[in-house]
């Protein structure tokens, strides 16, 4: 079973050194007794969910003036006896209080592992704590909402949808089961089933498919900047972060290299990333570079072809194939310089473009519009849920194999018991996700030990 002894009473500095406060976490049985030895609080006795001011001693001297906040189990966040004691921040104060806590047989604890208790005590469902870690790591609105929105259990009330769906599928075989004999008789025809079953397919499958947008909203939508040398690649990378972060020049290949860095659109982090322009050349290096432009095209999600003269046929049919699958948008640069008499591109370039001069910055706004527009997220709100964790994704993918061989089962009259079988097999591995299956200790210790210490 989930070995994890809540008798032993954990504590750790739950905030990052170098504020003015530093707030020391004491979660367990023996919390209460501990606290109350080193300072003049009675935690036992005292009110739950109160604060109070006290002094922290070691018996001889005060080692700091604090608020100390008590919360009785189970309404803490680890369902366990709390104390979270606000001290200043000093890093002398902090080692020694936790120093006083340890003398008083309390031990320092594990990455993660208030939020594991949290977990096994049933305050959160895995999901739920999975999505502590992410809270913590979010660095911008979007990666905070999905957060958020797992936090706040959205994924876990997907998945009981999921389970609503396969439990009626399980009991209609049942029924069939069970009433085998009667030849006579007429249940949910197997046609019945194979649609239900496809529906739940269906719904496995676009969970599956959203953790590619989760990734991406995690890590920064990749944008690759790509199109022929001198056309102002590098210029248009330096106007979107508004910083001479590439050499521009107005000699053909100047850059080599492709170029990375991220910007915030409407909440959402984009890598950027310019790279070589693509001509052809006797030139190892640049040629090596031009690889390397190709792989970037490969890795994005978007792509910004940059043009300053109307391309060739081949050209549009050449890039359509390579961006195929990505969002690809055509951009005419260098407007400033353009005059009504220049080549109409409309017809050429066969899909949507804009016109922008990375030079003066005219149209970067429709710019940033047309790429938030591109990344296709979701709008906030619309109730659709991004799979954002790997663990998750790996079970859904999982999940996805077994629901595609009960309806393999479905369509050749495989017998009603084995199919049950691999119906249980989706509802085992979709309770994986919220833990609500037995998780196996390693598993629980791979989740919880990428959390920082004193979460
Ligand atoms: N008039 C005008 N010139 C521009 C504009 N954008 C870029 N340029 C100029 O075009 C030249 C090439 O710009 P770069 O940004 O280095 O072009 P690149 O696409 O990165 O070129 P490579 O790195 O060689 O592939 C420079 O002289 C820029 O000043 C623009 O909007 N208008
Ligand atoms: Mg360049």
């Amino acid at each position: 079973m989930l070995a994890i002894s809540s008798k032993e009473t954990i504590c750790a500095l739950a905030t990052s050194p170098g504020g003015a406060l530093g707030i020391i976490r004491v979660s367990g049985s023996h919390a209460f007794d501990a606290v109350s030895s080193i300072c003049h609080l009675s935690c036992n006795t005292i009110v739950a969910n109160t604060i109070h001011y006290t002094h922290i001693t070691n018996g001889t001297e005060v080692i700091d003036e604090a608020m100390v906040s008590v919360f009785k189990a189970p309404h803490s966040y680890t369902g366990e006896d709390s104390v979270e004691i606000s001290c200043h921040g000093s890093s002398y104060i902090l080692k020694k209080v936790l120093g006083l806590l340890m003398a008083q047989g309390c031990r320092m604890a594990r990455p993660g592992e208030f939020t594991q208790r949290a977990y096994l005590n049933g305050k959160l469902d895995l999901s739920q704590a999975e999505a502590v870690a992410d809270l913590i790591a979010s660095t911008n609105e979007a990666t905070h909402r999905l957060a958020m929105s797992q936090l706040r259990g959205g994924i876990s009330t997907e998945l009981s949808v999921l389970r609503e769906k396969l439990l009626k599928l399980t009991s209609l075989l049942e029924l069939e089961l069970d009433f085998s004999d009667h030849e006579d008789l007429e249940f949910a025809d197997r046609s019945e089933l194979l649609q239900l079953a496809t529906t739940i397919s269906g719904h496995i499958t676009r969970l599956a498919h959203s953790f590619e947008a989760g990734q991406a909203i995690k890590q920064g939508i990749p944008v690759a900047i790509v199109g022929k040398t001198n056309v102002g690649k590098s210029t248009l990378l330096n106007r979107l972060l508004n910083e001479e972060r590439a050499i521009v020049s107005d000699i053909h290949g100047t850059t080599r290299d492709t170029i990375e860095d991220i910007i915030d659109i409407n909440g959402v982090t984009f890598r950027f990333i310019d790279t070589a322009g693509i001509r052809q050349t006797t030139d190892q290096i640049e040629q090596i570079g031009i690889e390397r432009t190709y792989a970037a095209i490969s890795k994005a999600r978007i792509v910004l072809w940059l043009i300053d003269e109307a391309p060739t046929e081949a050209e549009v049919t050449d890039m359509i194939s390579r961006t195929h699958g990505r969002s690809l948008l055509a951009i005419i640069n260098k407007a400033d310089k353009l005059t009504s008499g220049d080549v109409s591109y409309a017809s050429v370039l066969r899909q949507p473009h804009l016109l922008i001069s990375a030079k003066t910055g005219q149209g970067m706004e429709a710019l940033q519009s047309a790429i938030y527009e591109a990344a296709n997220i979701p709008e906030w709100g619309d109730g659709s849920i991004i799979v954002t964790n790997a663990r998750h994704y790996e079970a859904l993918c999982r999940a996805s194999d077994s629901i595609h061989n009960v309806m393999d089962g479905l369509a050749s009259h495989l017998s009603g018991d084995l199919l049950a079988e691999d119906l249980r097999q989706v509802l085992d591995i979709l309770a994986e996700i919220t833990g609500g299956q037995i998780t196996p200790q390693e598993t629980l210790n791979n989740i919880f030990s990428h959390f920082c210490v004193g979460k």
